[in-house]
């Protein structure tokens, strides 16, 4: 009960998900691709002769190289094969619908050509303002584009992990300026912006000012109508982060499931609120790293695992590209970009607009749902050739058709809301989808 709750100046400014028009799109995208590109992208992962097996884009920190020595690979920054047309067509191609894009990542380096740093695209030999050219691509296409940010800004000298001095303090709240100069700066430059994703923002210095997190997503929402912003932005008036002392979701929605997901039995609890998890294709690499045999890849197969999961519990989920130096995509991402895209121009009807079933989980796969229409997305077909489904009490199933082709399925009542569904009679040789249609017993 509310008055059992703490009083919070700072805390979630809503209970529940949010429901308007701008949210819902958020939601129905169900699918997209994250950018990882910056100065890293040029070492690729190797600093004066040493490969370094950890995230490419944290090299600076791996290899200890001072800022200004790292920012001289702006010098570096040609990227002559960059085309954002194909790059918008490559994410059409994939069937997401939208992309969230690094503006500037820890390392601190701008992709759009910002009036409050020297570190950015314009100081480069290629001058061009690479995120604006990319807004526009993935717009023509009817992409939604989204803009990660980083808060934690190693090129900054006012930057501070923690306020333990007068001194910080001075210098914090002058970072806290520039930061906000930059983020209008962001939202007035590129008006068409559909979500805010902020990261670095786990240190003190930002925890104890709790305050300037709900400042900066009351000034975001005022510049951008219908804006959303992630979870992992926010502090509260104790340094809570994410859910708020009382355990109310503050933003928009939850972004803590990085490279793992909610167990799809155990924890249901994630379909109360809006959530977006995010993906590596390799184990841990963000941003370009030149040697993927480090770790384990993950396969297409794998990859659209993760993504029917997410939806299956009401979630998104974004998979991430870390583009070469040179601006073209590494050829692994861009059969992986084919291979889903292949999917989903014949099941995507199972992922976009789709939502968390209510029904009970089950070995073959995964439910996702769109109003009367339950989807099932099998996975792991069983020797039996018959798919249990189990309805809730007082829903009925009735009809089952094939996704891909339109074909009546065969469905056995076995037991009081049990039924049998049977496997189409040629294998389809991939994960295939069963359309249920349902109604409410009278
Ligand atoms: C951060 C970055 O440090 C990383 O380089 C990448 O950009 C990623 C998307 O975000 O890394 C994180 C942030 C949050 C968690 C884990 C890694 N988390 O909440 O578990």
């Amino acid at each position: 009960p509310a008055d059992q709750e703490i009083p919070l100046k700072y805390g979630a400014d809503r209970l529940g998900k949010r429901s308007d028009a701008a949210m819902q799109k958020f939601r129905d995208n169900r699918l997209g691709a994250f950018i990882h590109w910056g100065l890293y992208a040029i070492p690729g992962g190797e600093w004066n002769g040493k490969v370094y097996n950890g995230a490419a884009e944290w090299l600076k920190s791996w290899a200890k190289v001072p800022s200004d020595e790292w920012m001289k690979l702006m010098d570096q920054w040609n990227p002559q094969n960059f085309d954002a047309r194909a790059w918008a067509k490559m994410a059409r191609q994939m069937g997401v619908k939208y992309v969230k894009i690094t503006t500037k990542h820890h390392e601190g380096f701008c992709l759009w050509p910002s009036k409050y740093t020297k570190y950015t695209v314009t100081n480069t030999p290629y001058k061009r303002d690479i995120l604006g050219e990319l807004v526009k691509a993935y717009n023509d296409e009817g992409i939604d584009v989204h803009f990660y940010f980083s808060v934690m800004d190693w090129s900054h000298p006012d930057y501070r992990y923690d306020i333990k001095s007068k001194e910080d303090e001075e210098a914090f709240s002058r970072f806290l300026e520039f930061t906000d100069n930059q983020l209008k700066e962001l939202a007035t430059r590129y008006p068409t912006v559909k979500d805010f994703w902020f990261d670095g923002t786990w240190d003190a210095s930002i925890k104890k000012n709790g305050w300037w997190t709900a400042h900066v997503e009351k000034m975001l929402k005022d510049l951008v109508p219908g804006v959303t912003i992630n979870s992992r932005l926010r502090a509260d008036d104790y340094g809570k982060r994410h859910f708020d002392s009382n355990g109310h979701l503050m933003g928009d929605y939850e972004s803590g499931y990085e490279r793992r997901l909610p167990d799809p039995v155990k924890d249901l609890k994630v379909t109360r609120w809006d959530w977006e998890a995010c993906m590596t294709v390799p184990e841990n690499q963000w941003g370009y790293h030149k040697d993927w045999t480090l770790s384990y890849v993950k396969t297409p197969l794998e990859v659209l695992e993760r993504i029917v999961h997410a939806v299956s519990m009401g979630g998104n989920m974004v998979v991430n590209f870390g583009p070469q130096p040179d601006g073209d995509f590494r050829p692994e991402e861009k059969q992986l970009a084919e291979s889903i895209g292949r999917w989903m121009k014949k099941y995507g009807e199972c992922i976009y607009g789709c939502d968390y079933s209510g029904w009970e989980k089950q070995a073959w796969g995964y439910y996702t749902r769109k109003g009367k229409d339950v989807y099932m997305v099998v996975f792991n077909p069983p020797y039996s050739k018959h798919l249990v489904v189990k309805t809730p009490v007082g829903t009925e199933i009735v009809k089952a058709v094939t996704v891909n082709g339109g074909k009546d399925v065969k469905i056995t009542e076995t037991a009081r809301n049990e039924y049998n569904v049977d496997m189409p009679d040629k294998d389809p040789g991939e994960p295939f989808v069963i359309k249920l249609e349902t109604k409410e017993k009278t």
